[in-house]
């Protein structure tokens, strides 16, 4: 495949959709063909059992059906807009992917990372992101940034903050299992230092 695949993860509110758009900014300004995405979401179907896992509250989907959604979203967008963007030659930014489901359904969940794996090849093969930037801050500041915006809450931000703590514990391993794909940014920082870091990781890796 030729084309460059870039994740973005983090809890909620840590920034992740305002720095995909820097991201993506960085590569345009070096010519290349960037396309942007999210998940659960990123095709129309995606999109679809993105609103359903979103707007069901939390009593009427299992934590299997949730898992299994998620997949199901995700074969989608590989299918239709992942894989063939890749095979184009483009650079997809993608707000969240398969590192989300370790992270929330893992280990904020606590479903077994094992069944995720298995998951993981079956929908995947051996597909994996070129790089993932994790945005990662305490639970305060993404909860202050979410509370700052003052929309309804989904299925996920009605969680409290130990729920979150454990989906940052789960990044985290993540980053320490992935050093080479997985870099790690602090969130909690003024957004332009953020970004300034994020910069500086960029050039060096695709310089
Ligand atoms: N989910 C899952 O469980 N399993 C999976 O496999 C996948 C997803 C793929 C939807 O994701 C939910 O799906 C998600 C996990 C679950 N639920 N949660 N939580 P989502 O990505 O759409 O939802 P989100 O995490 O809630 O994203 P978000 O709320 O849009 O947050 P964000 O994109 O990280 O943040 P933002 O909108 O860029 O920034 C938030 C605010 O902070 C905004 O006002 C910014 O201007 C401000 N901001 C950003 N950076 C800074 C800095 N550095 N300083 C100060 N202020 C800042």
């Amino acid at each position: 495949m030729a084309g460059r695949f870039i994740t973005i993860e983090g809890i909620e509110g840590v920034g992740k959709s305002t720095n995909v758009d820097f991201i993506a900014r960085y590569f345009r300004e070096r010519g290349e063909t960037v396309v942007v995405t999210r998940e659960p979401g990123g095709t129309e179907l995606a999109e679809a059992i993105r609103r359903l896992i979103l707007d069901t509250p939390r009593e009427g989907l299992s934590d299997t059906g949730e898992l299994l959604l998620m997949f199901a979203a995700r074969a989608e967008h590989l299918h239709s807009l992942i894989r063939p963007a890749l095979a184009r030659g483009d650079t997809v930014i993608c707000d969240r992917f398969t590192d989300a489901t370790f992270a929330y359904q893992g280990s904020g969940r606590g479903m077994d990372w094992g069944r995720i794996e298995t998951l993981q090849t079956l929908v995947q093969g051996d597909l994996r992101p070129d790089l993932t930037v994790l945005l990662d801050a305490d639970t305060a500041v993404s909860a202050q940034r979410v509370a700052g915006r003052g929309e309804a809450k989904d299925r996920f931000e009605q969680e409290r903050a130990e729920f979150f703590a454990r989906v940052r514990a789960g990044y985290l391993r993540l980053a320490a299992e992935n050093p080479q794909r997985i870099t790690v940014v602090d969130a909690a920082q003024p957004l332009v230092d953020v970004q300034a870091r994020l910069k500086e990781k960029l050039d060096v890796r695709f310089k």
